[in-house]
């Protein structure tokens, strides 16, 4: 049995609801799911003072998954905060769906776009997909210029905003796959995968095949180099915990 931690970087419950639904969903039969989220942050993210926030919840919740004995960790916002932090705690792999939706997308198209939420938010994926090497990859980055919030209203426009410009995507950009730049997008795209006739690539799924993938291999993150344990040292105030 493995045992995978979905975290949700920001502390809104709703939407770790459908990023656990969405994981559920392509788990292995032999994998449980638990979807967390920090019990204090941000309720979303949506720039990089969020980002930065949200990274101490990340790791918070990696030190209690470690704790808890799970296989693997996922970290289900697409601006993947406290990834390499994170891997330094973990001891098994941990995935960001960014960086697992743009691998995936190079897998199957030799060039994908990007739709998000808001505008602002765009330089953050541009920023990941430097650090990961798929610059050249990427023909376009599409926001909804709508909250990450709007996506959990039950009013269904953003949803409908993300299918408009997944359709606009497929007929300007020359791509061949569309990644979705946001979890709570996650239960989106089996249904505009199917309509569009196209890849459209949900992090959260690939990130949690990923997890799978390494720990059936035998891998957690290395901890030969710069990813081994944090060097201990008195951590004060507020991070006592994370010692
Ligand atoms: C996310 N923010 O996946 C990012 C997406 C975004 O709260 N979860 C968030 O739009 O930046």
């Amino acid at each position: 049995m493995s045992l995978i931690q979905v975290i949700n970087p920001n502390t809104s419950l709703a939407m770790t609801e459908t990023i656990g639904a969405a994981a559920r969903a392509v788990a292995a039969p032999g994998t449980e799911i638990i979807a967390v989220s920090p019990s204090h942050g941000v309720p979303s993210i949506e720039g990089h003072f969020d980002e930065a926030i949200a990274a101490i919840g990340v790791l918070e919740q990696v030190r209690r998954g470690r704790e808890q004995g799970v296989s693997g960790h996922v970290i289900a916002c697409f601006g993947d905060p406290g990834l390499l932090a994170a891997r330094e705690l973990a001891s098994g792999p941990v995935i960001g769906i960014a960086e697992a939706a743009m691998h995936t997308a190079t897998l199957v198209a030799t060039r994908f776009s990007i739709v998000t939420t808001l505008p602002r938010t765009l330089v953050i994926a541009r920023h990941l997909l430097q650090q990961y090497g798929f610059t050249h990859h990427c023909a376009a980055l599409h926001a909804i210029d709508l909250p990450v919030l709007a996506l959990e209203d039950g009013s269904g426009v953003a949803q409908e905003k993300v299918r408009q410009r997944c359709l606009q995507a497929k007929q300007q950009d020359g791509s061949g796959a569309i990644v979705l730049g946001c979890g709570g997008m996650a239960t989106l795209a089996r249904e505009l995968t199917q309509e569009l006739g196209m890849p459209v690539i949900d992090g959260v799924s690939a990130a949690v095949k990923m997890v799978e993938s390494l720990v059936a291999l035998g891998f957690g993150t290395s901890k030969h180099g710069d990813l081994a344990l944090p060097i201990a040292k008195p951590l004060s105030g507020a991070f006592q915990h994370l010692n």
